[in-house]
């Protein structure tokens, strides 16, 4: 299980729907702009650019919440994105280059689904602001980028196709939560899905929370799913996003997360979501995000041993 060199799938996904603010469309543009090919070349990576996904021909649906837009566009990106997910696990690690966090809806499917056929059960480690787990019932925004983490865990969704092997919520970490609906709130009760909220991280840190997870990870070979949403971190860090959140990961936290992911050795596919570049700082938040997915493919000062996590041979 060596963390180096691995070939990397890129694929893009130019998505703005799952979210009222344009911009998110252009982040696969800025994040080749900002180098993410050459960074991952320059640590020893093979990589392979898929370009980006494009939407198909979109069916007619409706749903009851008149709240929610772009329903069927949604879908659209969400069938491609399974698609095209599923068939780069086969030929290495996804990354997924958002568009807004709706395209998750997408990845994680084809994700899971590739998980299944190998026998190899999945987790989920979310890096976000936010909980994003309404269904398309329950969201009063009607944008779906609120709505993926209900999808994998298996929250009834119709009409989006149903989730392939729903996640179990105890697979599933959202970690720097600060901003969570009172829907989310009592359905994540519920659902004993695994919360570090920011409140967590403030007392204990990232990496006593982060290994105790990895551990679980490790213990039965699954495979680890990362999605990482910009608004993760604090806003002075990581201005381009329509959703900022104060009281977020600092730069440090962030670069530490990823850091002890890289020496788990256990991320299989991983999504950057949420980018919008018209927000941006002269390209601090696009070079900030691929930055930090330098520190997971294995960027560092000094060497370290690969740390063997319980259970991992
Ligand atoms: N919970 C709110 C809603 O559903 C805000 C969702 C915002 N989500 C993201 N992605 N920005 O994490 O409208
Ligand atoms: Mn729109
Ligand atoms: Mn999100
Ligand atoms: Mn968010």
């Amino acid at each position: 299980m060596s963390p180096t060199p691995s070939s990397c799938v890129l694929i893009g996904a130019p998505i703005d729907s799952g979210q009222k603010r344009p911009g998110c469309l252009m982040g696969p543009a800025a994040y080749r702009t900002a180098g993410i090919v050459q960074m991952l070349e320059d640590l020893g990576h093979r990589v392979v650019d898929r370009g980006d996904v494009a939407l198909p021909v979109l069916e007619e649906v409706r749903c009851d919440n008149p709240a929610v837009h772009h329903l069927a566009e949604t879908l659209g990106w969400t069938r491609v994105l399974a698609e095209a997910g599923q068939a780069a696990c086969a030929e290495g690690m996804p990354v997924f280059m958002g568009g807004d966090h709706s395209l998750s809806l997408g990845s994680v499917a084809g994700v899971a689904a590739h998980a299944q056929a190998v026998g190899r059960p999945l987790f989920v480690l979310w890096l976000d602001a936010h909980s994003d787990f309404h269904t398309v019932m329950t969201t009063q925004s009607g944008s779906l980028h609120g709505t993926p983490v209900g999808y994998l865990a298996g929250r009834e969704m119709a009409p989006l196709p149903p989730f392939p092997a729903p996640v179990p919520p105890q697979n599933i970490c959202l970690f720097g939560i600060r901003s969570v609906d009172p829907a989310e709130h009592d359905a994540l009760q519920a659902h004993e899905v695994a919360i570090h909220d920011m409140r967590v991280l403030d007392e204990q840190g990232v990496v006593a929370p982060l290994r105790a997870f990895l551990e679980r990870v490790a213990a039965v070979n699954g495979m680890l799913h990362v999605s990482l949403d910009v608004d993760f971190m604090d806003p002075s860090v990581a201005p381009a996003v329509g959703t900022t959140v104060p009281g977020g990961a600092t730069f440090r936290e962030a670069h530490l997360v990823m850091e002890m992911l890289h020496e788990s050795a256990l991320v299989t596919s991983v999504d950057l979501v949420e980018l919008n570049p018209f927000l941006d700082e002269r390209g601090k938040t696009a070079h900030l995000m691929v930055d930090l997915l330098a520190s997971l493919m294995g960027r560092k000062v000094f060497d370290r041993p690969t740390r063997a996590y319980r259970g991992q041979s």
